[in-house]
């Protein structure tokens, strides 16, 4: 094959003994590998070329968009882990697959993507973060990060035993998923394999090896840092600022005074506690000189927030090298293997995020950062290299495009749309679907993000926060891509607000979304809430 030139005669011969299904057959069900990270917002992918990126870039993520296509208007339903997880693994909405929230659980005896691929004789397997509480139906061999998972020395659970392994959990991630490759895989059957990492979920703990990879760089922080959020009330009540609602220990790893290595508020000890006396050394060591730095600049106001803003956006994109080193890896191997031939590989997180944008970390909002989800895809033959799709497209339609791409039946229950037509240029971008749906339930929780819905089309998006509050927001994407004017009121635009309304109601309709949904939090709950969380 191809991928054998320049590549060692050992690599060659195992690639003769994968093969064993006739060419025809495996062609029509080709291997799907699924690499899914946590919180991964596009503007650290460099594949889409957002400024940030190209100071960080992704030379293996990017290996994917250059063979395979990039997905420029892909969207979450609901900016969450749990139930974005939940969407990807029924191709359902959230209010039908019954996982609305982190805090709920997921109705593991449902119909999903694995079941059908089973029964389509696939095996599958599954490695990394589930956050789906309970355990991973529907797979042949799993390990499940315990809840969000730690970085450092985190607990798996198999089957009923919890094991803790020492070491960094993407590269533990990215080496489970490659020994199922290698080692535990039925060679004669079709695959789908999930690595799903923690990386890069707060709190942003990179690989030692990676501790001070961007100390030298100066990120550029967003022109809306310092958003005051006019005409967005919602906005004004989050609790997910940076340079306000970061815990300056746990998430920003400041310590209380020069010299010492005691953490500010909030510590959040057991993310530190968890390494290794030599892990934590080499920890110390690096931290130690740049905290005793900032204690000398002695910095505040804006300065200080400033400053915040880079110690994220610095471990952050840390954390990602990493996930990129993996995914290197991981497509090193399909490629000497002569898997990479025929395997859909897929690279996506559960949602956006944000890098300052707003001033915001976290996700959760329907605005363009939080609902963007990365989406990258490679199958020679099938996807044409270096492509791009401007559809309007969701995690809604993986499943039904992996079942697809496997030549699965589709159910009929599945509410997402397989990309299959894009990709052949069966169906026009525009011609794909004219709007999206959008609903944001958790809340009050974490970051107090009020709860809303709302419709999103290739221009405009409209927006309604209903729970505590009774506020409608519109954007023109086009004049105003940072969603700076909140143009729900202006007579410019009403007979397009009119036109949303309408459509926002018949997608409501047409995904069977009913007034259960539209429940609201009695005021006693939200005040206890603002105080918990403040
Ligand atoms: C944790 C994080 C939050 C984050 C949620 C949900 N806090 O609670 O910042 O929004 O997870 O994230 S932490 O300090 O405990 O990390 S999600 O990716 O699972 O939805
Ligand atoms: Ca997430």
């Amino acid at each position: 094959g191809f991928i054998c030139v320049g590549i060692s005669i050992i690599s060659c011969k195992n690639n003769s003994e994968e093969k064993k299904l006739d060419k025809d057959e495996t062609n029509k069900r080709p291997n799907i590998v699924f690499i899914m990270t946590d919180d991964h917002a596009a503007q650290a992918i460099s594949a889409y070329g957002h400024p940030i990126s190209k100071l960080a870039p992704t030379p293996n993520i990017d290996r994917i968009a250059k063979n395979g296509v990039t997905f420029k208007n892909n969207f979450c339903t609901n900016s969450i882990c749990g139930p974005s997880r939940a969407v990807i693994l029924t191709g359902k909405h959230s209010h039908l697959n019954g996982f609305r929230m982190n805090g709920e659980t997921f109705d593991g005896s449902q119909p999903t993507l694995p079941k059908y691929l089973k029964k389509a004789g696939y095996q599958t397997a599954l490695f990394g973060k589930w956050h789906l509480h309970g355990s991973p139906q529907g797979f042949d061999d799993w390990n499940i990060l315990v809840d969000q998972g730690n970085y450092y020395n985190p607990d798996f659970i198999k089957n009923k035993d919890t094991t803790r392994i020492e070491g960094y959990a993407t590269d533990i991630i990215t080496e489970m998923g490659l020994d199922w490759l290698k080692n535990n895989r039925d060679k004669e059957k079709p695959f789908m394999l999930m690595v799903q990492h923690k990386a890069p979920h707060r709190n942003w703990m990179p690989a030692l090896r990676h501790i001070n990879k961007y100390d030298s760089i100066e990120f550029p922080l967003p022109k809306s840092y310092f958003s005051d959020h006019q005409g967005q009330p919602a906005a004004q009540e989050q609790l997910q600022t940076i340079y306000k609602d970061m815990y300056e220990g746990h998430d920003l790893k400041m310590t209380i005074a020069k010299g010492s290595d005691s953490l500010r508020h909030n510590p959040w000890k057991t993310d530190f506690e968890r390494m290794t006396k030599e892990q934590r050394e080499v920890w110390d060591k690096s931290y130690q000189p740049k905290n005793d730095a900032f204690h000398d600049a002695n910095l505040s106001g804006k300065e200080l927030a400033k400053w915040k803003g880079q110690r994220y956006l610095r471990d952050y994109l840390a954390t990602v090298a990493s996930v990129d080193e993996g995914v290197g890896k991981i497509l090193d191997y399909l490629e000497t293997a002569g898997l990479a031939e025929n395997t859909l590989i897929v690279y996506t997180t559960d949602q956006g995020f944000y890098l300052g944008e707003k001033g915001f970390f976290d996700k959760r909002f329907m605005y363009e950062e939080s609902l963007a989800m990365p989406m990258l895809m490679q199958l020679p033959g099938e996807i044409e290299a270096g492509s791009e799709i401007d559809a309007l497209t969701q995690n809604l339609d993986f499943a039904p495009t992996f079942l697809d791409f496997a030549n699965a039946e589709i159910p009929k229950e599945m509410q997402g749309r397989s990309f299959r037509p894009l990709l052949n240029n069966a169906v026009s971008n525009k011609d794909f679907r004219d709007a999206i749906y959008y609903h944001y339930y958790d809340f009050p929780a974490f970051h107090m993000v009020k709860r809303h819905y709302g419709i999103r089309t290739h221009r405009f998006k409209l927006i309604h926060f209903y729970d505590d509050i009774d506020v409608w927001e519109m954007y023109d994407l086009q004049e105003d891509p940072n969603e700076v004017n909140n143009i729900y009121k202006h007579p410019d635009y009403a007979k397009i607000r009119k036109d949303l309304h309408s459509r926002l109601d018949s997608l409501q309709q047409n995904y069977g979304v009913t007034e259960e949904e539209f429940a609201t939090t009695p005021k006693e709950k939200v005040n206890q809430a603002y105080r918990n969380f403040a």
